[in-house]
């Protein structure tokens, strides 16, 4: 190009380029306020502008991360000092240090003082098409009235308080009422027996219990508080248990019982009495109304961060049950933000978890990461296929749930029941769908994403334990058309830094690979300890590979770098010295027509009609490596298993074809 002099020339060059700033300037401040509307708190991270370097900061600057998510997401009564105290090898892990809140105000005030109204929990009783609404407002009045009774009866701060109940709103209303005095809860899934309940009282050191005279799932009535009977002649230091009714029989009371509803009303009919006969004023309706609200007032106790929010006793793995510890203000953000960004809750969303309660699924998906959220969260109390295998479709169309999140339990038993009961009922609500507790095939992948999901919701497939206390990795938060594959659990949360190992310990960094899962640094959601066994916490996850926190599970990472659990790794399966996860086998066979679902141990078949599982519906695969083993004095305990006959046919059918066998 011919230009008349170099000034012209110089011209150009600076012209083009202050374009090409102004652009690039453009670009960049579009894409921060893009992933600043994505995260607020990314606008005062230093050189994050998309998603992916949001990611990057969350990892490299986990403290700054998670210290301004801490300050914006949680309303604290005192502010933190310390971001964190952590050392993995020595399994010491303290987060928010100096800091002072309340769950409860949290997950309830904060939300009332905005939107009293709003309803908070969407209990969908096992009676079909019979829910009941709690608004934010009556959820925190329910929870200060039990907060009050429960202080009244000597519960203090630092106590342990066990919950065996169905999901309900009492239930929820007794977690926060613990948390909203100070003292840690023990949910303990109401359809235990009695031997595991009082295991799980005794280790708790819990002397109170909060049961309902009767359960009713699936259409059977189950006797909890006969059950809480049972269990608490074994537990001497139980002094009290309150009892709420669930359905309208009347159980037997002991001296030891507080019936709830009676304590709650005998107060008021107590103080409607005393102003009836001493004051003859006119004006006592009044009166009586500012002491009904006075009973409504609970104050919260100033919690320290690292303060014992809760216990949860693993289930289904040998010996005695793990009663890992969540604290207060480390666990709440956790789940508040994964609940937020891996399903993309917003506000006005109706999120459906159909865990059970006494699962960590259902603590921090059910309940304390949607109420932190102010959201509106469905608890569900009945089984997938009560009345019928349409139960959950229906349910979403009725309830309008936006984000479902269940087991691929039942996602492969609605599977095997046909495309009828979903097609029957509209999904159109639905935004995200999500899968959890074991490896989901790819088969029930495929179902759930084209027949539930129509193929237009993504199918987040979360890896996370007890332990973790919320999901670690996931397919989602991502870019909107990142893609997912089927059976994945794919990305890292924000500042989760997974790390594969090799059976001598040595990290693997390259891709295409598998290992044991670790995770390489600590986030807040961590447990903290097992209760009353600290040197047991360090043993099982923090010595096997020193600085790193061991998940127990397998993972391979793909040549893209994405995650995929490979199974327990005591479950693993060695051929000729490949060691091959129990989910790699399973997905093939799971994909013959004939079978509904596997459970691998060797190689070696045997058809039967059940798995062995877990009530929260994991396969207990150690269960068959000791009936092949002829162990069976090994199998341990059975009593959190689902359907214990499962094992008498397994052992019957296992003999029958080593007989016929040569
Ligand atoms: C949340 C929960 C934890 C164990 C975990 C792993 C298995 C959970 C999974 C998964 C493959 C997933 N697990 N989610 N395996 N893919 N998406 O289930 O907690 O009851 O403590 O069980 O469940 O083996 O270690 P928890």
């Amino acid at each position: 190009m011919w230009l008349p002099c170099g000034g012209t020339s110089n011209y150009i060059v600076t012209h083009f380029r202050r374009r090409l700033f102004k652009a690039y300037f453009r670009d960049l401040g579009r894409r921060r306020c893009n992933v600043a509307a994505f995260m607020p708190e990314a606008a005062g991270f230093d050189g994050v502008s998309d998603r992916s370097a949001l990611q990057e900061f969350s990892v490299s600057n986990s403290e700054s991360f998670w210290a301004a998510v801490a300050r914006q997401r949680l309303s604290w009564i005192r502010p933190f000092h310390t971001v964190q105290d952590c050392d993995l090898s020595r399994g010491e892990i303290k987060w928010f240090v100096g800091g002072q809140l309340n769950v409860s105000v949290n997950c309830l005030d904060r939300h009332v003082h905005t939107c009293p109204e709003r309803v908070a929990l969407i209990w969908e009783r096992d009676e079909s098409g019979s829910e009941v609404k709690v608004t934010y407002r009556e959820l925190l009045e329910m929870t200060c009235r039990l907060g009050n009774l429960l202080r009244r009866h000597g519960v203090k701060r630092g106590d342990c308080v066990t919950i065996y109940m169905p999901t309900c709103p009492l239930a929820v209303a007794s977690m926060l009422a613990c948390a909203r005095i100070g003292a840690a809860h023990n949910v303990v899934f109401a359809g235990f027996s009695a031997e595991a309940l009082a295991e799980r009282i005794r280790d708790a050191q819990s002397g109170t219990v909060i049961t309902v005279n009767q359960g009713v799932r699936g259409g059977k009535v189950t006797e909890l508080k006969k059950t809480v009977d049972t269990a608490v002649q074994s537990c001497p230091a139980v002094q009290q248990v309150f009892v709420a009714m669930r359905t309208e029989n009347p159980v037997a009371m002991t001296a030891r019982d507080v019936a709830m509803e009676e304590v709650k009303y005998q107060t008021n009919w107590i103080l409607i009495k005393i102003l009836m006969s001493t004051a003859g004023d006119y004006k006592w309706h009044a009166v009586v109304q500012e002491m009904l609200k006075e009973d409504v007032v609970c104050e919260p106790a100033a919690m320290d961060s690292e303060d014992v929010l809760f216990l949860l006793y693993t289930s289904g793995s040998t010996g005695k049950p793990k009663g890992l510890v969540h604290t207060q203000a480390g666990y709440l953000l956790y789940a508040a933000l994964t609940h937020r960004y891996v399903f993309s809750y917003h506000d006005g969303d109706v999120f459906g978890c159909v865990a059970d309660i006494g699962w960590i699924t259902g603590h921090s998906y059910s309940v304390y990461g949607p109420l932190a959220n102010g959201g509106t969260t469905v608890l569900f109390e009945s089984t997938p296929i009560y009345p019928d295998p349409g139960r959950y479709w229906e349910m979403v169309q009725r309830l309008k749930i936006n984000q479902f999140y269940g087991a691929p339990t039942a996602i492969r038993l609605l599977l095997k029941y046909g495309d009828e009961w979903v097609h029957k009922y509209d999904r159109s609500t639905l935004k995200t769908l999500g899968s959890v507790g074991e490896p989901i095939n790819t088969e029930a992948w495929e179902w759930y994403h084209r027949v539930v999901g129509d193929g237009r919701c993504p199918v987040v497939d979360t890896w996370w334990q007890t332990e973790t206390g919320g999901i670690c990795i996931s397919p989602r938060p991502s870019d909107a058309d990142a893609e997912i594959v089927p059976g994945m659990a794919m990305r890292p949360f924000f500042s989760i830094k997974p790390t594969l190992m090799d059976t001598e310990g040595k990290v693997l960094t390259s891709n295409d690979v598998s290992g044991a899962l670790c995770i390489a640094q600590p986030w807040p959601g961590m447990a903290r300890t097992i209760h009353n066994n600290h040197q047991r916490f360090i043993e099982t996850y923090c010595r096997p590979h020193p600085g790193y926190f061991f998940t127990g599970d397998g993972a391979y990472r793909s040549k893209e770098g994405y995650y995929q659990i490979t199974g327990r790794l005591d479950d693993v399966i060695n051929v000729s010295g490949h060691r091959i996860g129990t989910a790699e086998i399973e997905d093939v066979l799971n994909q013959c027509a004939a079978v509904a679902e596997s459970a691998s141990h060797r190689v070696f078949s045997q058809f039967v009609q059940r798995l062995p599982k877990t009530r929260s519906g994991k396969i207990m695969r150690r269960v068959l490596r000791k009936v092949v083993e002829r162990d069976l004095d090994g199998v341990g305990d059975l009593s959190t298993l689902d359907d214990p006959t499962a094992v008498q046919e397994i052992i019957q059918g296992h003999g029958d074809l080593c007989g016929k066998q040569p």
